[in-house]
């Protein structure tokens, strides 16, 4: 699949310092870097692209787009994966409730999610990959986990496949949750822990077997269509290796998804743990509620953007507002964060256009200090409040001050000014 076009990122004088961040499956803070002349690697789950991308999506590739920057900023080369999820339930379900056919559907979400990641300057991943052109893969693994015996087939005559948790004997290690936990999540985020026939209630769908009126694709499993967790594991195993630095997505993904994935992967590779950390952001919520497709209370990037009639609002300032609070926090969107963040970017912007400033290079050090410490936007952002307000009140001698500073916004938080 089609990527989206990259933003230019300026060169920094200097290197970034060594990138800290939260481990959901060691509850606590990693020194995230590559072994030595090794790529970056890390995955991100995308979207499933039956609705257009709310600010919920865009603050999670918000988060894993500074980790990207960061990284390069600290001179390493980042090899990032991103899925889209383009055949799965909700997808089809909505399809058939609008009378749409799903792969326009899907089509069409996702050159939208393609045009808001250029609008909020997103680094694209290096790959950019679909469920359904890599089908052919997910059956080659769920041979081989049937093969293994992790992996069984249910005798009801629907040809459907389920993973057996105990294949790792670590299952349960990613989330760090309790057993009735892990049971009423996996029932709320599509799983099917009351299905008879299973091993373990837990035990998740590798293959769906066809079918009628559902879209299936021919397998020696028998025809049939992938479940979400292998989706993931498989596309990353086979753009990233064994291994991966970063497995990155929203914090209601943190189970059943990336346990089953991170279960799935290390089965297959015979490895552990599949990511040196596993990194959530926080749910972006309307009112006191997540923001989600199936409640249906979306703020969409595109219509912010006046891509639809409601008026238009700077990218930058969507940008800058989404990142007021720290990532792993889970948050409201409100008018107020929005209009703090437009009055912000103008006075960013008057400051930068000032013939001086306080130095620098002490700008671009601090603000490479928060970014690394788990990503600590708050801080990076006072650290600009206050250097902008010091060159506008006409303090500091630094002629080369604005543009520098400038610089560093857009390379390291993604703000052009
Ligand atoms: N396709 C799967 C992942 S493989 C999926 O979860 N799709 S999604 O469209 O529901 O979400 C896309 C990404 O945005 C995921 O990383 C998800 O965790 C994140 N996300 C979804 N809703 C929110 C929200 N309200 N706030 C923050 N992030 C969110
Ligand atoms: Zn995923």
């Amino acid at each position: 699949m089609d990527s989206w076009l990259a933003p230019d990122v300026p060169r920094l004088p200097g290197k970034g310092v060594p990138l800290r961040l939260y481990d959901t499956a060691s509850r606590g803070l990693k020194t995230v870097v590559p072994e030595p002349g090794q790529p970056a690697r890390m995955y991100v789950c995308g979207i499933t692209p039956y609705d257009a991308t709310h600010l919920g999506h865009a603050a999670t590739m918000i988060t894993f787009d500074l980790i990207h920057r960061c990284w390069r900023d600290a001179g390493c080369e980042v090899r990032y994966v991103q899925n889209v999820t383009d055949i799965d339930d909700p997808l089809l379900e909505r399809a058939e409730r609008d009378g749409e056919d799903w792969v326009v559907l899907g089509m069409r979400e996702t050159a939208l999610f393609r045009e808001d990641m250029e609008s909020l300057r997103i680094l694209p991943p290096r790959h950019y990959v679909g469920a359904v052109e890599s089908i052919p893969q997910i059956v080659e693994q769920i041979e081989r986990l049937l093969e293994r015996g992790a992996a069984y087939r249910l005798d009801d005559g629907t040809g459907d496949i389920y993973f057996d948790i105990t294949a790792t004997g670590r299952f349960g290690y990613e989330s760090g949750y309790d057993r009735e936990l892990m049971i009423q999540l996996s029932a709320e985020r599509g799983g099917d822990p009351e299905r008879p026939g299973k091993r373990d209630p837990l035990d998740p769908l590798l293959w769906r077997g066809a079918r009628p009126d559902e879209p299936a694709w021919p397998a020696s499993l028998g025809p049939g269509r992938p479940g979400w967790h292998i989706e993931c594991a498989v596309i990353a195993l086979s753009l990233l290796g064994d291994q991966i630095d970063v497995q990155g997505g929203g914090n209601d993904l943190i189970f059943p998804h990336h346990e089953c994935s991170a279960a799935h992967a290390e089965t297959l590779t015979g490895r552990w743990p599949f990511a040196q950390a596993y990194v959530h952001a926080g749910m972006i919520g309307l009112d006191g509620e997540k923001m989600s497709k199936s409640k249906g209370n979306l703020v969409f990037v595109s219509r912010l953007r006046g891509d639809q009639q409601d008026g238009q609002v700077d990218p930058m300032a969507i940008r800058l507002a989404l990142m007021a609070d720290h990532y792993r926090s889970d948050r409201d969107w409100t008018d107020d964060a929005l209009k703090t963040a437009e009055q912000r970017l103008a006075r960013w912007r008057d400051a930068v256009r000032q013939s001086a400033g306080p130095d620098g290079a002490t700008a671009l050090r601090r603000l490479r200090e928060r970014l690394a410490d788990d990503l600590d936007t708050p801080g990076a952002i006072a650290v600009l409040d206050r250097w902008a307000d010091a060159a506008l009140a006409g303090e500091g001698g630094d002629a080369g001050a604005p543009r520098l500073v400038a610089e560093a916004t857009d390379a390291l938080l993604g703000i052009a000014l």
